[in-house]
């Protein structure tokens, strides 16, 4: 080597100049994963949103989190959860895109391979989701393929440049007209390829992006959902529900409403991408231990006599306090009803849903049975179901947590066994029945608030679906208790709202409690529990400042 090229171009120039190499090899990295993301996403406009690469990994990891994460993801980030998954799902593909492009550069190669490796990976994630068929395989795949052709064919285009780079100034006889007196003639053509590197992967970042956004939005194009749902005409109750009292809710500013608005209404569900249903194209089978296995299309489901209920909707996974609950009248045929028609044979004693997305949701069949109202639900709150709460089609069977009875996407009902079958959650150590928890919130006044010395108002909410609420007391700093006023009492299977004055409440820090008795006479527990197996339990309080 030439002492000139040793030296070129300049003395901090070795390390600064392996150092853009790097990065420019990072670059090209993420170049090939927007390209394998991009096509993943335009092949995904025909197989559908959920078997794009990034949301099968990202369900596949759902399915696979141990039970004890997906609480502490719940808790910490609520119904962002699956935002907060995604992203991370998005940084670490960065981060093993930018390792991929690094090596592909010493090894172009193994760079591609790290690619197909990604590629057979999210082709098994799409495979394993519990709906699955064979052409679900096709996005990852392809994605694999293009991140591996790409990464590839970048990693040698940078080599060819290092080449120039390397071998353009001890070619003896260019020497003297390239390199001459100055060295930024020498860095000319260097710098022109590795503009050209740089040309070709910003160029693969845009077009593996254009690719994403259009593959989304022709996904999005394709499905008719919104459409249809709007389309969708549900006949009115075959004998409406009067409409409630306006004395089940104390007018005590910052209490919840009675009767959660749709939009307000929680949502809990595994799914990554709301699964997309044609109702033309819906059906329920109900069938397993039953005599007459049976097939209802949505315009058989919506000539069935429709029933209303009243009816609180709890989850599982809610904190002591926590929000994951709401009210609402839904409306459905009557799930007894059906399964009466379909003859339940001796010896069944469980029914399990499943959702067209796999989600298997199992309910002790005696209790649908024992005379409540259950529903196989097409509207809450007056309007076809959202996407998001199950259209077009879900059980409701008050008493039980949304885990243990509640399937949104509803297409399949098993009559089945306790002993044969255990459902998604039971499978995660879930308690197999999910009885709804005594529970009391207090909403008023709301945590740590500062309120004026004096006589103070104390509102909340309580509930025991299907039991009923019989009594809410409060007390002050471990105090007495103190028994609330409750609110009419519109039905065991809604919450009961109550209030009460703290009278001559005095400066300082204090604590509220509230606890609520069941219609069963039984007082809600003291213990402290977490919501997993079972559910929580313990009393909710609120720590406030009178000033
Ligand atoms: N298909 C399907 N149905 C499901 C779930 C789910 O993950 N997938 N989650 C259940 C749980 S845990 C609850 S609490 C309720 C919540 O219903 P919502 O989202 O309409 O409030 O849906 C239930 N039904
Ligand atoms: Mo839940």
């Amino acid at each position: 080597m030439s002492n000139d090229a040793a030296q070129s171009p300049g003395r901090r120039g070795p390390r600064l100049d392996r150092l853009v190499r790097a990065g420019t090899a990072a670059a090209t990295g993420w170049a090939a994963a927007a390209a394998a993301l991009g096509a993943g996403e335009l092949v995904a406009a025909v197989t559908g949103p959920d078997t794009a690469p990034v949301i099968a990994v990202g369900s596949a990891a759902i399915d696979l989190t141990p039970t004890a994460l997906k609480e502490y993801a719940v808790r910490t980030f609520g119904t962002d959860d699956k935002a907060v998954l995604l992203g991370g799902i998005h940084l670490t593909t960065a981060l093993l895109a930018a390792l991929a492009g690094v090596l592909a550069a010493r090894r172009p190669l193994l760079g591609a391979g790290v690619f197909a490796a990604f590629g057979l990976l999210g082709t098994w994630a799409a495979l394993a989701r519990p709906a699955a068929d064979t052409a679900d395989a096709a996005p990852a795949l392809v994605a694999g393929l293009a991140g591996a052709l790409t990464a590839h064919v970048l990693a040698r285009i940078l080599r060819a440049t290092d080449r120039t780079a390397a071998t353009r100034p001890t070619a003896p006889g260019e020497a003297p007209e390239q390199d001459g007196r100055s060295k930024d003639q020498t860095a000319g053509p260097v710098v022109t390829s590795r503009r050209a590197v740089l040309a070709a992967t910003g160029g693969t970042i845009a077009v593996g992006a254009l690719a994403g956004v259009g593959g989304r939005s022709l996904s999005d194009h394709r499905d008719g959902t919104g459409a249809a749902r709007t389309a969708v005409h549900i006949p009115p109750a075959a004998a409406p529900l009067p409409p409630l009292p306006t004395t089940v809710h104390p007018n005590v500013p910052g209490l919840s409403p009675f009767v959660t608005s749709t939009a307000d209404f929680y949502r809990v569900d595994t799914a990554l991408t709301l699964p997309r249903i044609d109702p033309r194209r819906w059906a329920l089978h109900i069938r397993g231990m039953v005599d007459r296995p049976l097939l209802i299309t949505f315009d058989e489901l919506l000539r069935e006599p429709l029933e209303e209920l009243d009816h609180t909707l709890s989850c599982v996974s809610n904190e002591v306090g926590g929000p994951y609950v709401g009210t609402t009248r839904w409306l459905g045929a009557s799930l007894p009803a059906l399964l009466l028609r379909a003859g339940v044979r001796p010896g069944a004693d469980q029914l399990v849903g499943r959702s067209q997305d796999g989600m298997t949701i199992g309910t002790p069949l005696e209790s649908v049975l024992d005379g409540r109202r259950a529903l196989l639900a097409v509207a809450m709150n007056g309007e076809a179901l959202p996407v998001a709460h199950g259209f077009p089609c879900r059980s409701v069977i008050p008493g039980f947590y949304g885990y243990t009875s509640a399937t949104k996407w509803l297409v399949d009902l098993n009559v089945t066994t306790f002993a044969a079958y255990d459902p998604y959650w039971v499978r995660r150590g879930w308690d197999r029945t999910g009885t709804v928890r005594t529970a009391s919130r207090i909403e008023v006044p709301a945590p740590f608030a500062r309120v004026p010395a004096g006589d103070v108002t104390i509102a909340g909410t309580a509930w025991a679906t299907h039991r009923g609420v019989a009594a809410v007391e409060v007390r002050i700093d471990g105090g007495s208790w103190q028994e609330a006023l409750l609110a009419a009492d519109a039905g065991a299977d809604l919450w009961r709202q109550w209030s009460c004055t703290w009278t001559g409440a005095t400066p300082g820090t204090h604590r509220i409690e509230a606890r609520a008795t069941d219609a069963t006479g039984s007082v809600q527990t003291a213990n402290r529990a977490a919501p997993y197996p079972a559910g929580a339990t313990g009393w909710h309080s609120t720590v406030v400042t009178v000033t």
